[in-house]
């Protein structure tokens, strides 16, 4: 969907109550920031998502996969590294987009190739694949229409990602297939399954990231079942903009995981519901990662 058509759509819950009590939409909180709402770290440095001529590029293509999940083949987008060699076990960063979005998201409004890129070549981040699935598990997994209807579907991908998408990435790509080597990170929509379903699973993925996580966030009791085990990941991020109508999910979450201290990064930066937050907690979460 297109930007400012998805910005109209945010807004509607805002200026037509009705219509947000007969969509069944949970309304938004007002925004109360807390004492540990604020940055973990600085921002991204000026120019860290602007193409550079004088480095070397990593690739994306678009990859078909058989989903037994969703029962159709489904497409998603991968990147490797400049130099990718087909003999060296890659770890794999899993990244997903948000309601309004799709398998590209990441690179239109993330540059996801060009943050990468610059991060390589400054040596900040261990080469990596980056794998940008399509969340929405359903035939027709096209951000068309009232996308909220869809919501159902980005909790199938569950199945999908575990059962369909990762075992094809390790039987296609030279990667390494320990949790160590497998992180999940998304933003909003994205944000909840990479909690819902790394928290989930801390066989699979040891280290997770929520940007902004929308309300299919699981309530913090189901979400760490077991604190002790979430305690074991190698990174967990939590982050949103201080001017995100959905930041009470994220700061909920943080609450829970400070109060049965499992280890956790909370970064409350400044802006809303955007790709200028989402880049730049990309841009830290990839430089933490494998390392
Ligand atoms: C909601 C508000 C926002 C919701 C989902 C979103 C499922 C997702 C936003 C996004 O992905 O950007 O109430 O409910």
């Amino acid at each position: 969907m297109r930007r400012l058509s998805w910005i109209v759509l945010l807004a509607l819950p805002f200026v037509l109550p009705d219509a947000s009590a007969q969509q069944n939409r949970p309304r938004r909180a007002p925004i109360e920031l807390g004492p540990d709402d604020k940055p973990a770290v600085p921002a991204a440095p000026e120019g860290f998502d602007a193409r550079r001529d004088d480095v070397p590029r990593g690739k994306i293509e678009t990859v078909e996969y058989d989903s037994s999940t969703v029962g159709v083949k489904r497409k998603m987008r991968v990147y490797t590294p400049p130099g990718y060699d087909e003999k060296a076990p890659y770890p794999v960063l899993y990244l997903l987009h948000g309601i309004g979005g799709d398998e590209e998201e990441w690179e239109r409004g993330g540059k996801v190739g060009v943050v990468m890129d610059n991060l390589l070549a400054d040596k900040l981040a261990t080469p990596m694949i980056v794998v940008m699935p399509n969340g929405r598990a359903q035939p027709n997994d096209r951000a068309e229409g009232d996308v909220f209807r869809h919501a159902k579907a980005f909790e199938t991908f569950e199945g999908d990602l575990l059962k369909d998408v990762i075992p094809f990435i390790e039987k296609t790509y030279a990667v390494r297939k320990d949790r160590e080597g497998r992180a999940l990170a998304g933003l909003s929509m994205g944000g909840g399954q990479s909690l819902n379903f790394g928290l989930g699973h801390p066989d699979v993925f040891a280290w997770v990231g929520g940007f902004s996580s929308a309300p299919n966030t699981r309530p913090p009791d189901k979400l760490v079942t077991n604190p002790e085990e979430a305690a074991k990941l190698r990174l967990l991020w939590i982050s949103c903009g201080d001017k995100d109508g959905l930041i009470n999910i994220s700061q909920r979450t943080h609450g829970y995981l400070k109060e049965k201290n499992v280890p956790h990064v909370w970064h409350v930066e400044p802006g809303g519901h955007d790709f200028a937050v989402w880049k730049d907690d990309l841009y830290h979460f990839a430089q933490r990662l494998f390392r």
